[in-house]
């Protein structure tokens, strides 16, 4: 058996390796070192993926280790990942290639949380200076997610049946999940199918963060240390062929599906009550005499739905709960010819264009006229986003010592909606529908991204990297067309998890962002004993979409005790401002070598830090991770690898005023992981948070997780969204 992984990494990585154009055939890693991570190296000392997996059924919690990687907290699969403290839409999301978006006001289904973790083969993480073939309309970074390659039979084997099955609990949320793989395959054809299971129910923190009561009335008692509105509930199922020709070109299909019947947000004033991805994915690659070509057509198909879940009170006078829709659709082509123009020299042509639609309307909950009834309330009608980009990108290596990499990219971003309503037309809704639908929503935002990279290899020992990028993101259709200002709409608009209301702006013009950042990376000739990596960075974003109170002559629904309240939630409306972020990572490792009996020890640790500015009002950016490190000692021997890990973070004190953000104190964590392999059975245990700390998550977002969250200060504000306390957790794995 093999797997096509070896002979076409160019499936993951950026530059192809082109089998007869030896001298100049350039290694992703030598330009961009994304940090990679895949599950298939489970050996390797560094290789966290496989033994996350039993610590969570969040995918993208999978790269919490990567430098400069920092979560928002959201539901309990649904994180959303920043990069140097930019998250969300800034962040370019491909999964298997496909660009992706979440299609709920606030949200909740994120592209990585419709992929489990189970089906995660391999992820690339390019932070700042991201090639314009990897990036555009983001302005932070990518991150890319592949599933597992397909596996094909060799010429002695004929076919092949493979396959794992696995299962995992943690005993803090109770939660519990399986899932199965199977593949069968010919030389030619591969065919899997992998499905996974996973659900919690609340968590707790690991001491009481409020007092002890029912949860809202009429709905349950919850302790003092539960942390409403985090329990889940997931089911994923994916089925791919896999067509392999003799020259090597690779035809493949895929549909996966998810189905969330509940997932509760305890930062948002609503809960995910169902929801339904799907995606088709259809793929070819293929090596000509003149280079290489990839081509891609998919679709994806969001059906959402929210309404106030177990622990948020459900009964309004006459209103029973808030039913709100989401549809959403996605339709991409993309093709890419990769041709070396020279001995030294590939060049990288491509073109993209994606057409996103998406409905977004609130029906009524009472037949009357009043607060909620009785018109369907339309929060994005028709809206339509499309995206038509092309790139060109040249790697050229000057010679063994250096190498270059410049870009190019238009991209051409188009958007419009159709008009709206509120629940009735009564002036709590009905002035700011017609404000809005007076004016042309109709917007066209031209932006040219463009990338510079130079890496110089010093010696054995010492490679250096340099590198600027200009990168363009346009508004999403949340932050251009959401037009109600009155509180109890706004709230419900929120991608950030601060329990404030938002309200969009039809005259924000793309984001521009700046980035200078530069690597310097020292090792051992084999990168096998000792490395150590250290990135300064620096981004300065022009009309940055930022937030300011709800100005008075936007609406009447804007008040002046809103305008200056410095503390308790408030309404914001999304404006161009300027910022800035700075910071620096810094990673390495250190064999330890081998102990008498004892294994291979290795330490490692990484240490994040990022202040973000927002220039124009003088605040901070809201949700910068403070300064942070995590160290590991490691130890492996044949069979058994255990890991011991001090997490350390500062208190957060860089509060976005605006936003009457929460500050938090600092903590330490330790965490402990073991993993013991014997045949093809593999068990994963481990215990988070061994001394169970309290502690809050400086990002975990501000608490809305229980109560009366339809009246925007019916609930406490203060509260933030703790950590986890102690869970003692186990996996198991049999591959066949
Ligand atoms: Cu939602």
């Amino acid at each position: 058996m093999y797997s096509i992984v070896k002979s076409a990494r160019l499936i993951f990585l950026l530059y192809p390796i082109y089998a007869n154009a030896q001298q100049s055939s350039i290694e992703p890693d030598d330009v961009y070192g994304p940090v990679v991570i895949t599950a298939d190296n489970r050996n390797e000392p560094d290789n966290a993926l496989l033994s996350q997996r039993v610590t969570s059924s969040d995918s993208a919690t999978l790269l919490q280790d990567v430098p400069g990687l920092s979560l928002y907290g959201a539901g309990g699969i649904s994180s959303l990942p920043a990069i140097h403290g930019l998250a969300d839409d800034r962040v370019r999301i491909q999964i298997d290639g496909m660009d992706l978006m979440p299609s709920c006001p606030n949200h909740m289904n994120s592209p990585l949380s419709v992929f489990d973790p189970t089906t995660v083969g391999n992820f690339s993480v390019m932070a700042g200076i991201t090639p314009v073939s990897a990036g555009g309309d983001s302005i932070a970074g990518t991150i890319r997610m592949t599933t597992a390659q397909p596996e094909f039979a060799t010429s002695q084997e004929q076919s092949i049946t493979t396959g794992q099955i696995g299962s995992f609990y943690r005993s803090n949320g109770d939660a519990h999940g399986a899932s199965l793989s199977m593949t069968y395959a010919t030389e030619t054809v591969s065919l899997t199918y992998s499905g996974s299971v996973a659900q919690s129910n609340d968590v707790s923190a690991a001491g009481a963060f409020k007092a002890a009561g029912y949860a809202a009335p009429g709905r349950a008692w919850l302790a003092g240390e539960v942390i409403g509105s985090t329990a889940y509930k997931a089911e994923n199922n994916r089925a791919s062929i896999a067509l392999l020709n003799d020259k090597n070109a690779l035809l493949e299909f895929s549909a996966s599906q998810q189905t969330v019947p509940v997932e509760l947000y305890p930062t948002q004033r609503m809960d995910m009550t169902r929801n339904l991805s799907t995606q088709f994915n259809l793929h070819y690659r293929s090596h000509y005499q003149w280079g290489e070509l990839d081509a891609r057509a998919f679709e994806q198909i969001t059906h959402h739905a929210m309404d106030f879940g177990e622990d948020k009170q459900f009964q309004y006078g006459a209103a029973s709960g808030m039913p709100m829709n989401t549809e959403g659709k996605t339709r991409g082509v993309s093709i890419e010819a990769s041709v070396p123009i020279s001995e030294q020299s590939v060049i990288k042509l491509g073109s993209d264009y994606l057409i996103y639609q998406l409905n977004d309307w609130w029906p009524a909950a009472t037949a009357t006229t009043g607060m909620m009834g009785p018109s369907t309330f339309l929060n994005v009608n028709d809206g339509q986003r499309t995206r038509t980009s092309g790139y060109a990108e040249v790697a050229t290596h000057w010679s063994a010592q250096w190498l270059t990499e410049v870009g190019l990219r238009s991209e051409l971003v188009s958007m419009n909606t159709g008009n709206v309503q509120g629940y009735n037309n009564m002036p709590l809704y009905g002035a700011d529908a017609a404000a809005f639908n007076a004016t042309d929503h109709q917007r066209s935002d031209h932006m040219i991204d463009m990338s510079m990279l130079a890496r110089y290899f010093l010696s054995e020992k010492n490679d250096v990297e340099l590198g600027y990028a200009e990168k363009n993101r346009a508004p999403n259709l949340y932050e251009r067309y959401t037009w109600s200002a009155a509180n109890m709409a706004a709230i419900m608009n929120n991608f950030i998890g601060d329990g404030n209301g938002y309200i969009g702006n039809p005259y924000l013009r793309p984001e521009v962002a700046h980035t200078i950042s530069a690597t310097w990376d020292s090792h051992d000739p084999g990168k096998t004993d000792w490395r150590l990596t250290l990135t300064p960075y620096f981004t300065y974003v022009t009309d940055f979409i930022d937030a300011q109170r709800c100005p008075l002559s936007f609406s009447n629904n804007c008040s002046a005790v809103n305008l200056n309240a410095t503390t308790g939630f408030v309404t914001l409306q999304y404006v161009n401002q300027n910022a800035q972020i700075y910071g620096a990572d810094i990673s390495g490792f250190r064999s330890l070598g081998n102990w008498d009996g004892f294994g291979e020890f290795a330490v490692n640790g990484v240490m994040s830090y990022a202040r973000g500015e927002n220039v124009s009002s003088k605040d901070n950016l809201y949700n910068i991770m403070p300064l942070n490190a995590k160290l590991a000692l490691q130890q492996k021997n044949r069979r058994w690898q255990n890991r011991i890990e001090w997490q350390m973070v500062a208190a957060k004190t860089d509060v976005s005023q605006v936003r009457n953000e929460n500050k938090t104190a600092g903590y330490g964590l330790l965490n402990f992981r073991s993993s013991y392999q014997w045949k093809k059975f593999t068990v994963d245990a481990g215990v988070e948070n061994l001394l169970n700390r309290f502690y809050d998550q400086p990002l975990g977002g501000a608490y809305v997780g229980q109560g009366s969250t339809m009246g925007i200060n019916s609930i406490p504000w203060g509260v933030q969204v703790p950590g986890k306390g102690r869970s003692i957790n186990v996996a198991f794995n049999v591959e066949f």
